[in-house]
């Protein structure tokens, strides 16, 4: 195989899972606009992401957040995904919306509180049993607005014993991905602010337990590469929540904000053989103001773009540059692949794989989005209502 079939092939195998709450109403603490044609159900939704595989071929998983995608039936919505080509992928939890997590959830002080939230972990399991889903992803909003408001090392040994419990659950093949972010709700301490945390708590807890690297949840200049390549390195980087942001945690576009940011992550990840099933490529974002599904698929392609580039970068001469001290030589050749147009390649990745070279026209044309405005009239539109 030539390097350039190599690369083809390797872009063909990408799967990016996009997550169900993209296609709802979203907004800042400001306000929320509704738009037209937004799924009411997660019934819905799902219907919404098949259209952004059917146009991309490489988004084959939708993430479901709990409790807003609660149904009677997991079987029965993954059995609509399926007929619509998708499949149902990680289980989200949320412990953040309910008046009792006012002071945290599984770190909160009070036993009951603790119980409840952990409560919701375990029935996060169970709904995985059902969807078939491999990973749990974990997010938690604890922490604490002022100093000396709560013991921060104590809140450390809950968070140990409520995810021991949750671990412990855990069937074969299942696996619970620890996000960390740096602030907000909490803006003086959170308990699990940072990559070294995560991966403390994943060290303990054991194999089944993997860090998730939520792009948008740094300080800014953080070199999020770096946490990349040494959580590979350390095989525990169990996927991303892929978003840009300029300021804080922005939930844009992943690609829109630093393409090169993007781009220097993915070639971490190829670097150090991240580019596996094993490492799942997630996206968290909201869009706001444009059109959620359109927005879903240039994301997609976004990171389709920044992969084609890492796939591109020329080891070998790389490698050279490096051993010799040549500087410049180096950083050229990382350029050298950031700076290919790779559009065209993915163009013909595209018709290789049966699919409409252009997958944001093709969906314009498709009349999607004009019969879900038809469609979808009455009842209450999803969204997280901000
Ligand atoms: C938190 O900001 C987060 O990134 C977590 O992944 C949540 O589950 C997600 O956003 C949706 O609110
Ligand atoms: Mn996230």
């Amino acid at each position: 195989m030539t390097e350039l079939a190599a690369v083809k092939a390797a872009l063909k195998t990408q799967a990016v899972e996009t997550p169900s709450w993209a296609y709802g109403n979203s907004g800042t603490r400001f306000k929320v606009f509704a738009q037209q044609g937004v799924p009411r159900d997660p019934w819905e939704k799902l219907d919404d992401a098949a259209q952004v595989h059917a146009f991309t071929g490489v988004a084959p998983t939708v993430a479901l957040h709990i409790p807003w995608d609660k149904v009677e039936d997991y079987a029965a919505l993954a059995k609509h995904a399926e007929e619509r080509g998708v499949k149902l992928g990680a289980i989200n939890s949320n412990t953040f919306q309910d008046d009792d997590y006012k002071l945290g959830s599984i770190c909160h002080p009070d036993a009951a509180v603790r119980r409840k939230a952990v409560d919701h972990l375990l029935e996060c399991v169970d709904i995985m049993d059902a969807t078939g889903s491999r990973d749990l992803k974990l997010w938690f909003a604890d922490g604490t607005n002022y100093p000396g408001q709560d013991d921060i090392r104590g809140r450390q040994d809950r968070l140990a014993e409520g995810l021991a419990e949750v671990y412990e659950r855990l069937g074969d093949g299942q696996r619970m991905l620890l996000e960390y972010k740096f602030f907000e709700p909490a803006f003086y301490s959170t308990d699990v602010p940072d990559w070294g945390t995560a991966y403390a708590h994943c060290l303990k807890l054991g194999e089944k337990a993997q860090v998730v690297v939520d792009t948008g949840h740094h300080a800014p200049g953080t070199n999020i590469e770096f946490i990349v390549a040494t959580l590979l390195r350390e095989g525990k980087l169990g996927g991303f929540d892929f978003n840009s942001r300029f300021y804080a945690d922005d939930d844009l576009m992943v690609g829109a904000a630093d393409p090169f940011q993007l781009f220097r992550i993915m070639y971490e990840v190829v670097r150090g053989g991240g580019f596996t099933p094993e490492v799942a490529f997630m996206l968290d974002q909201c869009h706001n103001i444009e059109a959620k599904i359109p927005a879903i698929i240039r994301s997609v392609m976004n990171v389709q773009e920044a992969t084609a580039k890492a796939l591109l970068v020329d080891r070998d001469a790389l490698s050279t540059a490096q051993a010799s001290g040549d500087v410049l030589e180096a950083n050229a050749v990382i350029m050298d692949a950031y700076n290919t147009d790779v559009r065209p390649l993915l163009r013909e990745v595209r018709e290789e794989m049966g699919l409409d070279a252009d997958p944001m026209a093709a969906y314009r044309r498709s009349g999607w989005a004009e019969k879900i405005v038809a469609e979808r009239v009455g009842g209450q539109q999803a969204g997280w209502g901000a």
